[in-house]
């Protein structure tokens, strides 16, 4: 392979947008969300374990000093015999039965989301003044296909941006279940209007509810679209390399930065040739490792999977955030195990495209987007490790 190594000098353009999510000295909170499927996780934590073992720990304390007091030797000289109570061992069982049940439902929504690449897509239709039925293609998998109405989207957008509508007020729908998927408006859309339909099986809640301004409007869960692009993530001792195979499969290595190339805050969090993926899209990440098992993390966006020799993990994030966003290698992986870490930066798609034909030259290959202004990111190596 061939090694490509660089400089920080190259990526200042992109400095500009940086919001950044690090670790920061003396935090003890989860790093900012920087998606929706982040979001729901930090809910996870802090709505329901942190309130749960919260309680737990106070009742089991309570419950240490009311046995020291009222039933140390000198209180209590003569202890009553009885070793059973039927009802008291009932409720010990049922009640944490309860309580991981409570912790298991959520959780496995979690996990189910983190774990199935959204498969969602979008069509969109201009309207023409008389057309009343659109055709959605429910070409998915059969256990993936759209059958149900909250597995549907629609809105219009008339210029002014996206009004979501309302099944059964706004629009009816024909065919769940089907290979077509028809929604029919009672009046027909104006010439100029589009009807956008949104469909499939992965939803999340939207971002910031409730004041989001994404496809749903309101407090409600909206379609992830499909992925698009992947990214593969190698990991080593000690870094990472990345390659773009939708993009004509360049590669490059990432290792971490020297201390003169990062800032204070992101020392031995920087790297020298970042991850770059534009914002709002969904990016599958496929992820392997060379020598030994690593794990490829990302805290701002819930992300963590383990990089195993000799088989293919996947895991996906949407960003709904521009900025720069760090991780760290998960597994302990050797000496230098603390000196691998994981560096995205999230860009607007014209950005994201003229880095992607930035990439392309680097790799004498011609550029894929008509993108003004390529700044060539990478450079010679210019000290940093590239082993
Ligand atoms: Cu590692």
């Amino acid at each position: 392979m061939k090694k490509l190594t660089a400089t920080l000098s190259g990526l200042g353009v992109w400095l500009a947008t940086a919001a950044t999510a690090q670790m920061t000295p003396g935090g003890i909170a989860m790093q900012p969300a920087n998606s929706a499927l982040a979001e729901e996780v930090h809910f996870f934590h802090n709505w329901i374990l942190l309130p749960i073992i919260t309680v737990i720990s106070l009742f089991v304390l309570a419950l240490l000093i009311w046995v020291i007091v009222r039933y140390n030797a000198k209180s209590n000289p003569e202890p009553r015999k009885f070793s059973h109570n039927t009802l008291v061992e009932i409720i010990w069982t049922g009640v944490p039965i309860i309580i991981l049940l409570i912790i298991a439902l959520p959780s496995f929504e979690l996990l189910y989301k983190e774990d199935v690449t959204p498969d969602g897509k979008q069509v969109v239709v201009a309207g023409d003044g008389q057309t009343v039925d659109f055709v959605f293609p429910n070409d998915f998998a059969e256990s993936r296909m759209v059958k149900r109405r909250s597995h549907l989207q629609v809105a219009l957008d008339n210029g002014s941006g996206q009004q979501v509508l309302r099944y059964r007020d706004d629009y009816r729908v024909d065919g769940f279940g089907d290979a077509e998927v028809v929604v029919s408006f009672e009046t027909p859309p104006a010439p100029g209007e589009r009807v956008i339909i949104r469909g499939g099986r992965s939803s999340q809640n939207v971002s910031g509810c409730p004041n989001a301004k994404r496809f749903i409007d309101a407090c409600d869960k909206e379609i992830v679209m499909a992925p698009t692009m992947t990214i593969k993530a190698v990991g080593r001792q000690w870094g990472w390399n990345y390659s773009y195979p939708d993009f004509g499969d360049f590669e490059f290595l990432s290792d971490m930065a020297t201390e003169e190339e990062s800032t204070p805050e992101t020392y031995l969090l920087e790297v020298n040739n970042r991850v770059v993926v534009p914002v709002g899209e969904t990016i599958r990440i496929t992820t392997t490792a060379s020598d030994v098992i690593h794990a490829w993390a990302l805290p701002a966006f819930a992300v963590k999977v383990d990089a195993v020799p000799g088989r293919i993990n996947e895991t996906w994030f949407s960003a709904d955030r521009e900025g720069i966003y760090y991780g760290q290698c998960s597994e302990i992986c050797g000496v230098r195990h603390s000196y691998m870490p994981i560096a995205v930066e999230v860009v607007s798609r014209p950005a994201f495209e003229a880095w992607v034909d930035s990439q392309r030259a680097l790799a004498e290959m011609e550029p894929m987007f008509d993108s003004e202004n390529i700044k060539l990111a990478r450079s010679e190596n210019a000290g940093a490790s590239a082993e």
